[in-house]
Formats: C-alpha cells, sequence, structure tokens
C-alpha cells in the first residue's frame, strides 16, 4: 500500500477538525484506462483531483486496496445522524459520476453512466471516532462499505438483465425455433415444435434462465406472448394437414390476450389456421380450479385450437389433468423414453400410457427420442407421433425429418 494503513495517520490529524467522518468505497474495476491507472496509488494525485473535481475541502483519499477506491468524507454537523448514510451514498454518487466522466471503460469507450450511478459504491459513517479505538472504528466501516459495494454490483446485474428483457420485448428479438413431429404410420411431418431462443450475445444463459427471470419480474405474461407471437411469424410454411405446436404454461391461459384477434391475423398471414395450432400445456403449478381451466380450454377448443398436455410422465405433470382436461394429444416426457429400450418400468409406464390414450381417444407424442432403439420400440407400442434429435434438431428453418432414419411406410 502507498498509503499508511487507510490513511489513518491524517485521519487521526482531521478528526480534530471533523468530529463525524464517513467512509466512501469505489469498486474501479470498470474502468482499466483512466484515473485509477494515471493515478496509480498516489494519494497527493487522488486528493488534488479530488478537491478540484468534486469542490470539496473536506474529501480526502483513503487508500487504493484491490480494486477499490478509498475516502474519508467530512459530515457537516448540519447533519443528523439518521441522514449520514444517504448524505455518504449520494457523495459517493458524485464521485463515481466524476471518475466515470474522466475514464475510459474496459471496452475503450469513455464510460456511458446513465442508471448505473450506484453500480459499485459502498459507504459507511465511522461511529465512535475519537474513543482511542479509530482503527477497529475504520476496519468495522470499511467491511461494511465493502459488503454495500458487493450489494451494489450485484444489484446492477439485475438491472442489466431487466434492461435486456425489456429490450428483447420492445424489439421482438428472441427467436423460433422448430423441431419435427413425425407421425409414425407413414413418417411424414405432422408438424413442428416451436421452441423460444434467446438472441445471439444474450446476457440470459437460455429461454430457461429468460422465462424465470421473467416470471420473477412479473413480465411472463409479455414475454410469452411475445414466444407465441414469434412463433406464428416465423413458422414454417405448413400444409394444410400440419400443426405447429406451441408451449404455454397453465397459469398463462388466464391471460385475456391468450389468443387474441391478432393471433388470427397473424396465423392468416402465414396461410395458417387455428385448427393447425397445437398448445402445449405444461403444469408448472398444479392446477386448482380444473372446472375453470376446462372453461377456458373449451373456449379456445370451440375456435379449432388442440391441446396437448406436455411432459407427460415428469414430476411436475400430473395424471389428474390428463383426466381432467381430456387433451386431443399426450406428449410423454423425454425422462421416460430415454433408454426405455433397456428398462421394463419405463416399457409398463409406456405402455399404460398408450393404452389409456387409445381407449380416450388421445393421440400420443413421444419427446426425446435419440437412439434408433428407442423409435424402434414406441413405434412398436403403437405411439403416434415421435419427436427427437433422432428424427430432427430444432432449427430456425427445419427440413424434412431426417430422412435416412424414418423407412418411409
Ligand atoms: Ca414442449
Amino acid at each position: 500500500m502507498a498509503t499508511s494503513w487507510f490513511g489513518i495517520e491524517q485521519l487521526i490529524d482531521r478528526i480534530e477538525h471533523h468530529p463525524s467522518i464517513g467512509l466512501i468505497g469505489i469498486d474501479l474495476s470498470e474502468w482499466s484506462g483512466g484515473l485509477a491507472s494515471k493515478f496509480r496509488e498516489e494519494s497527493f494525485e487522488w486528493e488534488k483531483w479530488l478537491a478540484k473535481s468534486m469542490n470539496r475541502s473536506d474529501l480526502w483519499f483513503g487508500d487504493e486496496v484491490s480494486g477499490h477506491l478509498w475516502l474519508y468524507a467530512g459530515l457537516p454537523a448540519s447533519v443528523p445522524e439518521d441522514e449520514r448514510d444517504p448524505y455518504l451514498r449520494a457523495m459517493a454518487k458524485r464521485v463515481r459520476e466524476a471518475i466515470a466522466a474522466e475514464s475510459v471503460g474496459k471496452a475503450g469507450q469513455p464510460s456511458a453512466t446513465s442508471g448505473q450511478k450506484e453500480r459499485g459504491i459502498g459507504y459507511a459513517s465511522l461511529q465512535g471516532l475519537g474513543t482511542g479505538r479509530i482503527k477497529d472504528v475504520v476496519y468495522d466501516g470499511v467491511v461494511k462499505a465493502a459488503e454495500r459495494i458487493r450489494e451494489s454490483l450485484s444489484g446492477q446485474r439485475e438491472w442489466e438483465l431487466r434492461c435486456e428483457l425489456e429490450r428483447l420485448l420492445a424489439e421482438s428479438s428472441i427467436k423460433s425455433v422448430y423441431q419435427p413431429i413425425v407421425r409414425l404410420g407413414d413418417s411424414k411431418v405432422f408438424g413442428y415444435e416451436a421452441l423460444t431462443r434467446c438472441p445471439e450475445g444474450s446476457l440470459f444463459d437460455g429461454p430457461l434462465a429468460l422465462f424465470r427471470f421473467a416470471e420473477k419480474n412479473q413480465m411472463a405474461l409479455a414475454l410469452d406472448r411475445l414466444a407465441r407471437e414469434t412463433a406464428i411469424r416465423h413458422s414454417p410454411a405448413l400444409a394444410a394437414v400440419q400443426k405447429i405446436f406451441i408451449n404455454v404454461t397453465m397459469s398463462i391461459i388466464n391471460d385475456p390476450h391468450f389468443v387474441s384477434g391478432q393471433t388470427v391475423r397473424w396465423l392468416s398471414e402465414r396461410g395458417m389456421f387455428p385448427g393447425q395450432v397445437v398448445f402445449e400445456l405444461t403444469e408448472r403449478s398444479s392446477i386448482d380450479d380444473f372446472d375453470a381451466a376446462k372453461k377456458i380450454l373449451a373456449h379456445y377448443r370451440s375456435q379449432g385450437y388442440e391441446i396437448a398436455i406436455d411432459d407427460a410422465g415428469a414430476g411436475y405433470s400430473s395424471l389428474q389433468s390428463i383426466v381432467e382436461l381430456n387433451p386431443d394429444y399426450i406428449k410423454v416426457d423425454r425422462s421416460l423414453v430415454s433408454l426405455a429400450d433397456k428398462d421394463e418400468m419405463k416399457k409398463h409406464m409406456l405402455r399404460t400410457f398408450v393404452r389409456f390414450a387409445k381407449k380416450m381417444n388421445i393421440r400420443t407424442v413421444a419427446e426425446g427420442i435419440e437412439r434408433p432403439e428407442e423409435l424402434r420400440l414406441l413405434r412398436a407400442m403403437g405411439f403416434d407421433y415421435a419427436q427427437g434429435y433422432l428424427i430432427g434438431r430444432p432449427s430456425e428453418f427445419p427440413a424434412a425429418a431426417n430422412p435416412g432414419v424414418l423407412p418411409r411406410a
């Protein structure tokens, strides 16, 4: 360290004139060039700059430690005790802005700071200075301020994700990819399941993270609408007998704009009609009111839309919803399909699904087929349709299903 421990010696001198002092910490890691590298750890340079740019004589350099700049700030006697923290916070924001204005960010650009003024700042008023335990008081203050720096940086991450989600929604920049579903009887493409993808370079770790974040931030309805709209508007050209499968969660069905006049217009723009759309319902939370759900679904079905129960056989999908909602399709989850040819229990459950579905006049789709053995087994069991990497991967512009895999009937 260039100076004594957090400028303790100077601090002791200053306490005489400023009985009330606070600590400000600024994370400098955002600026690779600029003041931080120019001044190195020279307290003299920092103090000169602080006096000039902040126009204050009661703001002093404390130290620069592991990428954090530490300052002491005199607190005017007029600031009551319970307003010291807000006072320090406001001053920390101003110092941060001044540093940003004179620095170059990591990308080599002058830092744009609008809306990010609280990123990487921390502060703590130093209570009990002058009692002979100055080092302890300063140390406690540093710990508290450093914690605030950490918090503001993680809050910043949330803020950036929120901005990106808002941008995705405003610019409609999510993408849909389409995975073929083939009819096992004649190996023809029966339809495509639309799957949402984040745009390239997205901060989100994938569509699941995107939907979870939207849910947490009360933007799930908007994102879901955009996903449906994108799925329809970019759908591959379908023959009249082919379908598009669109994922929806049970809770979204309650959205009054779930299927609007606009949906029908988008369909007709693509030369499609409601009877070509299958909504795949998944239950992330259990359905409390089946009567209400049935009523809503009946409304859409009367317009021609079809319903599939998604993820059947997975943990969060209940047999009750199949029985109560009487869907047009059951999509059996990949966890049951994977390696089913080697697992008697899975075979038994798959047979049960097929037998039950046939009795109820529901069609069956097996998901997640990756091996020829699985395809053979499911076909022999009497599944109607199949989907999985073996048949075709999701793509923006899907070709017909993998022709080598499914012999023509
Ligand atoms: Ca699905």
